[in-house]
């Protein structure tokens, strides 16, 4: 009588564990590389990824960062290759950093294609924005969502730069694709290639004169502090960031869970994107206020920069597509 009861109880509790969805459906963690901290927006992108994720799934799913690029040793224009492989399950990344792999996403980096915030939605969440991913999944990766790291500003140990004629001589750090190459040096400049991991002691030595990344980037990785004193707001161009995840990952997601993760890292970079436009204010006034030399370019001299790298626009239009740069052109001039 006591077994059969024990046995009955037995039963009755192992088929309430298999009815429950709960415990039915597994519990899985995935790895997410960025190339920046959450000290940094690209990094609270990540995280706040993560925290949706961990919360709309109720414990199931748990995404871990790993900042600094640390999944492929700080070497992130290799990020891409290690996710189409399977050794990052997921990422939040630059567009700059995937670019060698995929070449439409030089579309961003084209000097002065895109004037304003507005010109980054009007490609990202257009027509344009849709190829973009397309190419993207094509090469063996699932983009999701965008994100911003922003506009990228110049900044140098030498002198304030007011012209293409500033620039020349001076020995810029530039990440990515060899068109930062082709810009740099169609302005006289002597560009070099390092990982941001390179970048910031090269930096301090003094080995490289300047670099160039966006305002947030500048601050909270106190790039002044390492003898970058002049800072030139020339809005030449944008990364925009990509969540992405690796295609045997996606494939092996349920539909429900494609569409949680998908839905969380849309308002993740909406989120994002957002706050860290709303911080640029403040934080262009914390540079100042260390005593940074900040230049704002006239109409005139900005017209100036855009002349001055016009031959870098054409050169790398047929290699990104014609039809996808007169799209994101078309897009920008209807915002
Ligand atoms: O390396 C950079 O400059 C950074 C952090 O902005 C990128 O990863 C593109």
């Amino acid at each position: 009588m006591r077994v059969k009861q024990v046995v009955a109880a037995l039963t009755a509790a192992m088929s309430l564990t298999l009815a429950a969805p709960a415990f039915a459906q597994e519990t899985r963690e995935f790895s997410v590389s960025t190339v920046l901290s959450d000290a940094f927006p690209w990094g609270q992108a990540a995280a706040k990824w993560a925290e949706l994720v961990n919360e709309r799934s109720e414990g199931r799913l748990t995404l871990t960062v790993y900042p600094n690029a640390q999944l492929v040793s700080g070497d992130q224009t290799k990020e891409f290759s290690a996710m189409r492989s399977g050794l990052i399950d997921m990422a939040v990344a630059s567009t700059i950093n995937w670019s060698p792999q995929v070449p439409e996403l030089n579309l961003f980096s084209l000097p002065f294609l895109m004037p304003d915030e507005a010109a980054i939605d009007a490609i990202t969440q257009g027509s344009a924005g849709d190829k973009v991913f397309a190419a993207i999944e094509k090469r063996g990766v699932m983009p999701l969502a965008w994100g911003e790291n922003g506009f990228r500003e110049l900044s140098n140990s030498r002198q304030a730069i007011q012209s293409p004629e500033d620039v020349q001589g001076l020995k810029i750090r530039v990440v990515g694709s060899p068109l930062f190459l082709d810009t740099f040096n169609t302005l006289g400049a002597n560009p070099t290639q390092m990982s941001w991991a390179d970048a910031q002691p090269a930096l301090t030595t003094g080995a490289i004169d300047g670099q160039e990344n966006p305002l947030s980037v500048f601050d909270v990785a106190r790039v002044d502090q390492v003898g970058q004193k002049y800072l030139t707001l020339w809005h030449y161009m944008a990364d925009p960031l990509i969540f992405g995840v690796n295609q045997k990952v996606w494939k092996s997601l349920s539909a429900e869970d494609q569409q949680l993760l998908r839905q969380a890292a849309i308002d993740a970079g909406a989120w994002e994107i957002e706050k860290s436009r709303n911080e640029l204010a403040d934080t262009l006034v914390a540079i100042k206020e260390r005593g940074v030399a900040v230049t704002e370019l006239s109409p005139e001299q900005h017209q100036a920069f855009v002349e001055a790298t016009a031959a870098v626009y054409e050169k790398w239009t047929p290699r990104i597509g014609a039809e996808l740069v007169a799209e994101a052109q078309a897009a920008i001039d209807a915002r």
